[in-house]
Order: structure tokens, then sequence, then C-alpha cells
């Protein structure tokens, strides 16, 4: 279209909001006023928030693609997004706006917000930090552009019957989804099958393609990412997948009508759904499918851009692009890069070598060794002939290095080799993106130390310098602004609203931590976002919280490692004590624990259905009474967190140390005002060395200890030599808690006394206990409760995802701002 003379800007007070939402409301989607169902005012509401991001967004595209400056790719399998239109009020400025055209209607705004689903295209901490690190980028107006897969559906919706997690399909597309945008011009076609052909070019040079596959296309589906009011909005590009017309037409033709058809689903089946398992699992073809699609959709993208912008010469390409790659899961996208420039784009081994390995960029998000991706060699073959074979080659070459710098060392060559042989031979995901990349990093001090130290410690030998920690944040704007508007408003009158994007201006509190005003205030604030809480918990569990009881959360994923029956046997402690009638000078403690187990993960699915046996009892005590309460929240996601970090006491943080590579929930209740109770695990250790000691309740072993203690750990003796240990296996074992289930938590609690526990939970349960006393006592002292509560906040300025985004460009990315 030539010459169009461009709208101009949409205004951004009452009335322009106001007429806009009528306006979608009575044109886009044929409402009449006086009947609207609430989901027709959310969506007219979020389009006419939506109106003012698309003109930023497409200010922000074209001053991207005109600038010629260098930018980086979020390649991640996981993007949990929550809800869209809160964060785009909140980042646009416009909630007062919004708030006052909704009064006018008699409407409230959080009844409205109520009607949208999250996203919830992820299953944990890697797949919600990939969500704070976009928003972070959009905020320091960063270039980058986040790469993931629309899954029809995302992280299952958890039920609970008989006290048992059941899993229900989330459908969240289902009401239609108005914050994307499909983009059909700019679809990729994805190959798999077939075999490799060798030929010769009409240069003489022998080179291969990839023939006789199945295609499968790869549709643009753009959301818009807004900065906080600073008028950038960048993208984030999700692939549908969808059958080729090509591959159907030639089976329409041939008579094959339900064939064409069922190819056709296969073809879609790809972005079906999310895998809710949150360590590997090995071998499932469709999950490789998922990886590959990801990888090759989004190199064809930007490889596309480069040569519409550029042409073919990609000399100066590597210092444009970079891709930072999450976790394992899209590391194909190493071989991926190859193949592109070597068959697409016809350059030489070492040129696309020399690209790619400047180009990737590859972060660690575990330390359990079992938790790392392989893939059996015969899966990829039969999927991607042409992958292997650069993965073989890639493989040569790498080994190559190793045994110049170690001669004759063949046990290393096989160690570190990208295939591990055996009779069922793997390519080891994390050796090719380690290879493959220029950066490797890990996501807090200690876990990027022990990957140093352990798990990819012969690489750090070949290549120290490609090795650097990135400790994780979260972003400030959701996880403080937005879902404690309370405390907002304090902090904005007590030292100004500038710490939403300098967070370590929270330290500027410090100052007045004496200030009786700002103290009464304070203990307000909580007590009235408690109060929230307790009401979700009432709604949700049917268990009523004293908002004057201390508030004591553990919410993420269930497994072991994490600890959730750590927690339960302190919960079982307390409730022992109380029958035992040792409840003098008692504090009054609330426990919340929500999370989801993946469907196969039995122990974890235990460990749900104890928690909730364990509940109805302690619950339905007379004798207990207020004393103690314990509550299962169903189907925790990014949205109940957001009442649930606000509204949090004590923040449990219980992991095995040396097995949480970061965890950001603890970032979230620190930032809230929750004191952590915690073991020196992933970035507690950061939190407590920025709180200080004496505002954290810290016990258990080291890492270091857990590891000297392990080959003669002896639980039973641990639990022998304690009464109050002892009396609490001995209620668990008698059956009190499953009186009609006899013997269902055999194995759980088994787990405990066996000497080969890798979560070596008897070890720390004394010391738990202990730590648990110290809290309850500080709890009982408002004064000191308070202090340590205004610390944590003011303290937690270095867990702003703009510090670890900025810290990724410095030392990373290098891009211009
Ligand atoms: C891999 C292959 C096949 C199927 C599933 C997976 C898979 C999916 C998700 C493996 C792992 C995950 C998620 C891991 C995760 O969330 N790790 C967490 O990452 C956080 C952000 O860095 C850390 O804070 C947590 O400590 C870490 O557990």
């Amino acid at each position: 279209m030539k010459k169009v003379q461009a709208l101009p800007p949409l205004g951004m007070d009452n009335a322009a909001i106001d007429h806009d939402f009528r306006r979608h409301l009575g044109h886009t989607l044929g409402s009449v006023e006086s009947e609207a169902q609430s989901r027709e005012i959310y969506e007219a509401l979020a389009l006419a928030v939506r109106d003012r991001l698309m003109e930023r967004w497409k200010a922000t595209r074209v001053q991207q693609e005109t600038s010629g400056n260098k930018r980086a790719y979020y390649l991640s399998l996981e993007f949990l997004m929550g809800r869209a239109l809160g964060n785009a009020m909140l980042n646009l400025d416009i909630e007062k706006s919004v708030k006052s055209t909704l009064y006018e209607y008699g409407l409230e705004l959080e009844d409205v917000e109520n009607e949208e689903a999250d996203a919830g295209l992820g299953n944990g901490g890697l797949g919600r930090l990939a969500a704070c690190f976009l928003d972070s980028c959009a905020t320091l107006s960063l270039p980058v552009v986040g790469y993931g897969i629309r899954y029809e559906y995302g992280m299952f919706r958890q039920e609970i019957q008989d006290g048992a997690q059941v899993e229900e399909p989330d459908h969240w597309l289902r009401n239609s989804y108005v914050w994307e945008v499909q983009r059909p011009h700019d679809t990729r076609h994805i190959k798999f099958g077939g075999r490799s052909e060798f030929y010769v070019d009409a240069q003489g040079a022998s080179r291969v393609r990839w023939v006789d596959t199945e295609n499968v296309l790869a549709v643009p589906h753009d959301t818009a990412i807004p900065g906080y009011e600073n008028d950038t909005v960048n993208t984030l590009r999700l692939w549908k997948a969808a059958a080729s017309d090509a591959f159907e037409l030639g089976e329409f033709n041939a008579g094959r009508y339900p064939e064409s058809v069922a190819n056709k689903n296969e073809a879609e089946h790809i972005s079906m759904v999310l895998y809710p398992n949150d360590s590997s699992e090995n071998g499932k073809e469709l999950r490789l499918r998922q990886q590959y699609f990801l990888a090759s959709a989004s190199l064809q993208d930007v490889l596309a851009q480069w040569v519409k912008a550029n042409g073919t010469n990609f000399e100066k390409f590597a210092e444009k692009n970079c891709f930072q790659l999450n976790d394992t899961h899209p590391s194909v996208a190493v071989a991926e890069l190859m193949r592109l420039l070597m068959d697409d784009y016809e350059l030489s081994w070492n040129n696309a070598w020399e690209i790619t390995s400047s180009t990737m960029a590859y972060t660690n998000h575990t330390l359990l060794p079992e938790a790392l991706e392989r893939w059996p060699v015969s899966l990829f073959r039969k999927l991607l002939p042409r992958v292997v074979d650069i993965i073989f080659e890639i493989n040569a070459r790498f080994l190559q290095q190793v045994s110049n710098k170690w001669p004759g060392d063949t046990e290393r060559q096989r160690r570190m080799s990208i295939i591990e042989e055996g009779p069922e031979p793997q390519v080891r995901m994390a050796y090719l993106a380690i290879a493959g990349s220029f950066s490797v990093n890990g996501v807090a001090a200690l876990h990027t130390e022990l990957l140093i130290d352990g798990l990819f410690r012969d690489f750090c030998e070949l290549w120290p310098d490609k090795f650097n920690n990135k400790t994780n944040g979260v972003t400030p704007r959701r996880w403080l602004a937005a879902c404690n508007p309370e405390l907002r408003e304090l902090l904005d009158s007590t030292i100004g609203d500038q710490w939403i994007t300098k967070l370590d201006q929270l330290d500027n509190l410090s100052a007045h931590v004496n200030d009786e005003k700002l103290r009464e205030d304070w203990r307000q604030v909580k007590f009235s976002n408690k109060r929230k809480l307790a009401q979700l918990v009432k709604q949700d569990c049917g268990v009523e919280f004293d908002i004057e009881s201390m508030f004591d959360v553990q919410v993420k994923r269930i497994h072991e490692y994490k600890r959730q029956l750590l927690n339960l046997l302190h919960v079982v402690h307390l409730y022992n004590r109380i029958k035992k009638g040792h409840s003098e000078n008692w504090t009054p403690r609330s426990v919340l624990i929500g999370g989801k187990a993946a469907p196969g993960y039995y122990m974890a699915k235990q460990i749900i259905k104890l928690i909730n046996n364990v509940a109805s009892v302690v619950n339905n005590d007379p004798e207990v009474g207020n004393k103690l309460r314990l509550a299962f929240l169903p189907n925790y996601r990014v949205t109940a967190m957001e009442v649930i970090c606000a509204g949090t006491d004590l923040s449990e943080q219980v992991s095995t140390a040396g097995k949480e590579a970061s965890g950001t929930g603890n970032m979230k209740f620190m930032m809230n005002g929750a004191i952590t109770i915690g073991t020196l695990d992933g970035a507690n250790i950061e939190i407590r060395e920025e709180v200080g000691d004496e505002n954290f309740f810290l016990f258990g072993l080291t890492a270091a200890e857990v590891e000297s203690m392990r080959p003669h750990y002896d639980p039973q003796s641990i639990i022998e030599a304690d009464d109050g240990f002892s009396e609490v296996m001995a209620l668990l074992e008698s059956g009190h808690f499953n009186q009609f289930e006899p013997g269902i938590f055999d194995a759980v609690i088994a787990s405990i006394r066996n000497p080969n526990d890798p979560w070596m939970t008897a070890a720390d349960f004394r010391t738990y206990v202990d730590a648990q006393e110290q809290a309850a006592l500080a709890y009982q002292d408002v004064e000191r409760w308070t202090t340590m509560s205004i610390l944590n906040t003011a303290k937690s300025g270095k867990f702003s995802s703009d510090r670890t985004i900025a810290e990724y460009n410095n030392d990373i990315w290098q891009l211009n701002t």
C-alpha cells in the first residue's frame, strides 16, 4: 500500500478509552450494551487496551527493523505468561482511566480481569522465568524476540478428588484469545523423516539436500510484550503447527480423503499439548518433534529476515544476532542452524560453524544428573536424518579438539562425547549445547559453581571462559506493583515510585524502618493481603485461615527434592505437640501447600494425597482449633501466586542443598515482605546475603555436607535419637492419617527411613524444627517481625529480572540500548 497517512495516536484519557470500549462492545462484538455478558465486557476492554499496544508495537518493530542493530532471540519450549490485561494496563499507565470507565457502568475491574484465562504455557520456574525476562527486555528497550510454541492445551488444570490429584485439560483458547495476532505470511515449512541426498551443484561443489520429507507448516501467532511506561512493545512469537496444503492435495487427488485428514491431524498434534513434566522425559517422539519444530521455525524466521534486509551475505550475521537457549530443550538449534546455513544458503562447514558457535548461548537450569536430556540416536535418525549427520560431524570435530588437548585420554573422550555409546546410543543434548555455544550459564551463584566443579567439569577445563553465572530475577511489575497495589502505594509514598524500574531503590526503605507510621501501615497492608489470601483458601480449599495466625506457605511443583515432605513432617510434629498438650506460648499457624505433580510421578502424587489426608485430620480436630491449619491449594498457577505472595508471612524454601538450581518463588515472596525459612541452596544463599542472617531462618546441611554425609547416611539412628521425630514417624506409620486406606502411604513414609534417600530428609528434620520454632517466636514479637518484613522488601532489589537481563546483555548479548 502506498503513502497512507498514519492515524493520529489514540487518547489515553477516560473519554477515549470509554469510547473505544463501547465501540468494541457494539461494533466488534455486536453486543447489546444493556445485555452485555461479563465475557464480552472483558473482551471489549481488552481490545480497547490492545489498540493502544498496537500502535506502539508497530513503531517498535519499524524502529528495530530500520536501525540495523543487533538482536537477541529467547528460544524456549515454555512461556508461562499468566494474564495479560492487568499487565498491559499497568505498563500503559491507564489503570485509573479504565477503573473509572468501568465504575460508570457499575463494574469492578477485578471481576472483569477474572474473565481472562491464564496463558499457562509452562511447567514452573523455567517457563515463568522466560516470561519475566520478556518483561524486562521490553522495559529496558532491548530488541529481544521470544520464540515458543502455541500449545492448544497448556499446563493441565489440577483438581483434587478424595485428596488425590486429577488432571483436566486446559483448553485456554476456547473463548478466543484477544492478545494474539496471526501472521500467516511468515509461515515456515518444517521437514521430518526422509533421507539425505548427496549431489554436486552447478559450481561443482558437493552438497546435501534433505528429501522425501513430510512437511509441517509453522504458523506464527504474535503477542505484544509491553515495556513499563516506555512505549516499547516487543514480540513473543508462538508457532502453531498446521498440515501443509501440498501434502493434503496429493492425498485428496488420490481419493484418500480420510487419510489426508488423518495426516492433517498428525501434523497439528505437534503444537497440541505442553508436556507437563519438569524434569526431562526420555524418548517421547512427539516431544522431540516439538523441539525441532520450534528450533527450525524460529531459525528460518531469523534467517529470512536477515536475507530480506541483507541478501545472502552472512558475514555480519554473527555480529547482529544472538540466540539464548532456555535449557537444552531447543538445543537442536545448534545443528539446525548449521543445516540451514550449509544446505539452504550454501555456506561451507567452517563458515557455518563460525556463525553458529558465536551466536548460540545456553542456560542450564538443573543440577540433577538424571534430568539431563538425552535422545536415542535411532529416534533422532528416523525423525531428523540430516540433522543427525550434522550432529555426528560436530561431535567428530569436537572430539578431535578434546584429543588435541588431552592426547591419548580415551576415557575423557568417552565421557565428553556428544554421543553416549551403549546398546542404545544417545545424543547428550547438554553437550551439544555446550559445544555449539559461546556462553554457558547457570542461574544462581551456587548452581554455577556446582556445574563447574561437577556436571560440566571436563568442559570447563576445555573452555573455562565460556562459563558464567546469571542469578535469576523476577519482574517487579507483576510481582510487586501489580499483585500488591496497597504495598505499591505505601512504597510510592515513602520512597517515591522509581523503584518499579530501579528496584535497588527499595533499599531507601531501610532508612525508614523505625518510622512508626510506616510500620503500622506496613502491618495493615499485610493484613489486608492476608485477608484476600484467606478468602482464596476458603473458596478453593474450604479451610478457614485466621488472619492473625502466621501464614506459612510452600507453593511450587511437587518434587521429592523440594521436600514438601519435610514441611509435612513439621506440621505433624506441631499437631503432635498440640495433642500432647505441649502448646504453651503457642504461635497459631496456617500452613498452605500448593503445586502440581507430573502426571506420571507416583511419589509426588502420593505426597499430595498425604498432605490432604493430614489436613483433614488436623482441620477437623477440635483440640487443634485455631492453633494449626493445613490446606492444599488446588491448581496452583501464576494468577494464584499473585494473591499468595502478597499475603504470605513465611516462605518455605527447603530443598536439599545442592539440588534447587535457583528458585524464583523465593524472590517473589521476599519482595512482598515474607521472611524465608530455607536451606543454603540456589538463590536462597544470595537472598540471605542481601537481607542479612538475622532476617532469614536458616537450617540444614550445606551442599558439601550433604555429599560428605551421603555414604554413611543413617536415617534410622537419626530418628531413634530424636524423640520428637520418633513420635512423628510413629504417628505416620500407625496409619493415623489413613485409617480407611490402609498401607497407601507406605512407600512415601518408608522413603524417610531409607539410607539411600537421595534427598536426605531426615538429616535436616531437627534443625528445620528448631528454625521453625525461631520463626514462631519472632512472629510473636510483632515489632521484630515488622522490621524483618520491611528489610526483606528493602533488600530484594538484586532479584529484579531487570538486573538479570542487564547482565545477560552486558556479558552475552551486547545489544545497544
Ligand atoms: C524436558 C524434556 C522432556 C520433557 C520435559 C522436559 C522439561 C520441562 C521443563 C525439563 C525441565 C523443565 C523445567 C525445569 C525448571 O523449571 N527448572 C527450574 O528453573 C528455574 C528457573 O531457572 C529455577 O529457578 C529452578 O531452580 C529450576 O528447578
